[in-house]
């Protein structure tokens, strides 16, 4: 990991930021801009200066072209910045080239937000994830970080002939290869333990629904809204809390918390990473088995920040992820969020039934009709369950109470008979664990 631009006095690094606008229009770019900026700050990095070119397609050599690559370094030396953030994804030539201009480092926007991932993930299995990506990444930009001593070597076809940088760069690969399997096979291991952990959650019996959406559109602040309505103790509730902030990728690691409200049905609630525009690829598939769990909610509810004008573009690019991960056919809600940012938002009244619910999870704005909305869908797939429960299972009987419409109990020598309607949840769980017991 390259932690070596992190100060240790949480002093701020000196960067250049550098736009290439192609196509966009100016809004679009512009709104490129501040998220890239956004990305910087969330990295500890304090931008000095923004610099942008406009190029019909990026220079194959050089990215942003040699005239202004030379500007950009003439940019770099004036603000003493360490090294240069790029709006864009570079190819490793390109990189290497600009690199050789400017005279210090060169990240792109997919390394900007590895780093970010590997100074945020705290969890055991999110660390794994972000190093297989940032090795995935390094691979094929190895050359240029040993292009220096390649040169001394001459071409021959033997390994004996080969330059220095050269039988580094192999020894590096492998040793790099190696280490990435390794990793693969560590959170294989992570992965079944998860489902093992899954299955004595189902055990519970209780529905799940997942917080999704683009980063910083509230997902944390509305786990916390209602971990906090659950229990209004603050000594309480202060350990549930989950991490929330203005700052793009807050949140890294997956947390799940037990939503128990006066008269409703529990629910257990998963907070979750965000989603960005052109996450990078291999950030995406280190991260798919930690967004795997996602198959197995009841309910999506996918969070977005409505005072941002462009949160139809996230509301897309996180279908796009469900979408590609097979969580689509879940049923989900889209929840606006930020609602007393905008006055327009106020006005609109929540309907039950619809899938856009309107919510502040700072003021509580709407927040009943959502939580009235998620005892509705659990209720969908009622069906009617008839068990003889034993007499030591007295907390089930307590749930059907509490949960379901018994129709008909009656005590009898082998336990309690029992016919009710029950939400879908319940009825797995039940006839899951009876029928397991019969076995
Ligand atoms: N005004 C207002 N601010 C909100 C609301 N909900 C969240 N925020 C603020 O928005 C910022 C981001 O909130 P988070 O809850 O951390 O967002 P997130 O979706 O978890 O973001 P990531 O973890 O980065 O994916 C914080 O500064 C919150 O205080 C809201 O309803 N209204
Ligand atoms: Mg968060």
């Amino acid at each position: 990991m390259t932690h070596e631009y992190e100060k240790e006095n949480n002093e701020l690094t000196t960067v250049v930021v550098m736009g290439l606008r192609t196509n966009e229009s100016d809004e679009e770019f512009d709104y490129s801009m501040k998220e890239l900026v956004s990305l910087c700050e969330a990295c500890d990095l304090d931008v000095a200066y923004e610099l942008t070119q406009s190029l019909p397609n990026p220079d194959n050599a050089t990215w942003i072209g040699s005239g202004k690559a030379e500007e950009l370094k003439m940019h770099v030396k004036a603000n003493n910045a360490e090294f240069v953030v790029c709006l864009g994804n570079l190819s490793p030539a390109q990189m290497k080239n600009l690199q050789k201009i400017i005279d210090v480092p060169v990240w792109d926007r997919t390394n900007l937000i590895l780093e970010i991932f590997s100074r945020r993930a705290r969890t055991g299995e999110a660390r794994l994830q972000v190093e297989t990506a940032y090795l995935q990444y390094m691979m094929p930009r190895l050359t240029g970080m040993w292009q220096h001593l390649g040169r001394q070597g001459g071409g021959g076809g033997s390994r004996a002939n080969k330059g220095v940088g050269e039988t580094q760069i192999e020894l590096d690969r492998r040793q790099i290869s190696r280490r990435i399997s390794e990793l693969k096979r560590e959170l294989a291991v992570m992965e079944r333990t998860r489902d093992v952990q899954r299955e004595g959650r189902n055990r519970g019996g209780y529905p799940h629904v997942a917080l999704v959406g683009y980063t910083n559109a509230g997902k944390s602040s509305l786990m916390n809204y209602l971990v906090e309505l659950g229990d209004p103790t603050p000594d309480k509730t202060a350990g549930k809390k989950v991490f929330e902030k203005n700052m793009l990728f807050a949140t890294l690691d997956t947390s799940i918390r037990k939503i128990d409200l006066p008269g409703r049905k529990p629910f257990l609630l998963s907070d979750t990473v965000g989603f960005i525009e052109n996450i990078p690829h291999d950030l995406i598939k280190a991260f798919r088995s930690t967004l795997s769990e996602l198959k197995y909610a009841d309910v999506l509810l996918i969070v977005m920040d409505s005072s941002d004008p462009h949160h139809d573009d996230h509301k897309k690019v996180t279908e796009d992820i469900l979408k590609d991960m097979d969580v689509l056919g879940i049923p989900r809600i889209y929840v606006y969020n930020k609602s007393d940012l905008r006055d327009a938002d106020m006005n609109i009244t929540n309907t039950p039934g619809s899938d856009k619910f309107y919510i502040s999870a700072k003021t509580g704005y709407g927040i009943d009709d959502l939580l009235d909305e998620l005892q509705n869908i659990f209720r969908k797939g009622n069906r009617i369950v008839e068990k003889i429960i034993p007499f030591s299972d007295g907390q089930i009987i307590n749930r059907f109470h509490e949960e379901a419409e018994v129709e008909s109990e009656s005590y009898e020598e082998d336990g309690v008979h029992i016919r009710a309607l029950c939400p879908g949840y319940l009825a797995d769980y039940i006839e899951d664990r009876y029928s397991a017991k019969a076995e």
